[in-house]
């Protein structure tokens, strides 16, 4: 067995059989800059207390897996350079050898349903990158999503990806994509996509007696929540498409692949939209923060 280190907080509401949501900590580290990246934490951790429910944001340091953190270690890890950014791949290397990492999507599944938290809230998802068909750059998110039994909520998957492959990929893997009151699967700085959601539900109850249904059924993976951006923070996609092409050539000239990609097509989309990008970032965020600790709310009642 793992030794996990629980928060004082996370470790409370555990006992006390009270909802929890877990949070992802590479949005701190590779997401967002300091020390917007630490504000954002923090708030989105409020946003979850105010809404009933506990936050419990992961994250490996020093070969630890915790879940929770306290507010010194949320800030160390938003100041400190060179955090690894682990994912399925690498998070038993990065405990085994002591190391100190960032939880992605994938990486934050597989600690959250190992400390037995159903329900996770981020940004956005990895997905199926452009180009794809020449790089094969698929996100292990998608995986993990078929594979773990949590539930995601998300503001659809990064705009940066090509949406219709990241759809496609998710229906071959079978995981439910359900976007949440509206048909249109949202894309992530903006509220809508050309693309319709395969499923749409208005509630979280709704999205609950799905999660409940699909542990009833023994099926393995969970559930994407597509969670659209409040209009009011969004940034019309085709204000944004020629950044992103522009972001996406750099990152071609420049030969980025792997882990490094996302973060690095995220800063050129910052830095060319002076900011807008972060603004609406963080207000998806904490929208989705919100409606993940109605459903862990939910799912509690259920249980
Ligand atoms: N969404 C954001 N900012 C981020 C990420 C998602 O708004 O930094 C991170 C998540 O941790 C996600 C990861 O799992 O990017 C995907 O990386 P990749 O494309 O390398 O799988
Ligand atoms: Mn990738």
């Amino acid at each position: 067995m793992i030794d996990l280190k629980y928060s004082a907080e996370v470790r409370a509401a555990k006992e006390a059989s009270q909802p929890v949501v877990a949070l992802e900590s590479t949005i701190i580290t590779h997401g967002m800059p300091y020390p917007q990246n630490i504000e954002v934490a923090t708030q989105v951790e409020q946003d979850i207390r105010d809404a009933g429910a506990v936050p419990a944001t992961m994250a490996v340091i020093e070969g630890k897996l915790h879940v929770g953190l306290e507010a010194n270690q949320l800030q160390a890890l938003g100041q400190a350079q060179g955090v690894a950014k682990i994912s399925r791949a690498d998070i038993a290397a990065c405990i085994s050898t002591g190391g100190t990492g960032a939880t992605t999507v994938a990486a934050t599944m597989i600690a959250a349903h190992y400390a037995g938290i159903e329900v996770f809230a981020t940004g956005g998802i990895g997905g199926v990158h452009q180009g794809a068909e020449t790089s094969f750059d698929i996100s292990a998110d998608l995986h993990e999503l078929a594979q773990t039994p949590v539930t995601v909520v998300a503001a659809g998957a990064k705009a940066i990806l090509d949406l219709a492959k990241t759809l496609e990929v998710l229906e071959t893997l079978g995981v439910p994509v359900i976007a949440y009151g509206q048909d249109e699967f949202p894309a992530f700085w903006s509220a809508r996509s050309p693309y319709p959601a395969p499923l749409r539900m208005d509630s979280a109850e709704a999205i609950a007696r799905a999660h409940a249904t699909r542990r009833a059924l023994d099926l393995p993976g969970g559930q994407l929540i597509a969670n659209p951006i409040p209009s009011t923070d969004q940034i019309p996609a085709d204000e944004l498409a020629p950044i992103i092409a522009s972001a996406q050539a750099d990152a071609d000239a420049h030969r980025i692949t792997g882990k490094a990609v996302t973060p690095y097509l995220l800063q050129r989309i910052f830095e060319r939209t002076e900011g807008r990008s972060l603004r609406a970032n963080i207000a998806l965020v904490r929208n989705n923060a919100r409606l993940a600790a109605a459903i862990a709310r939910s799912v509690s009642a259920l249980a």
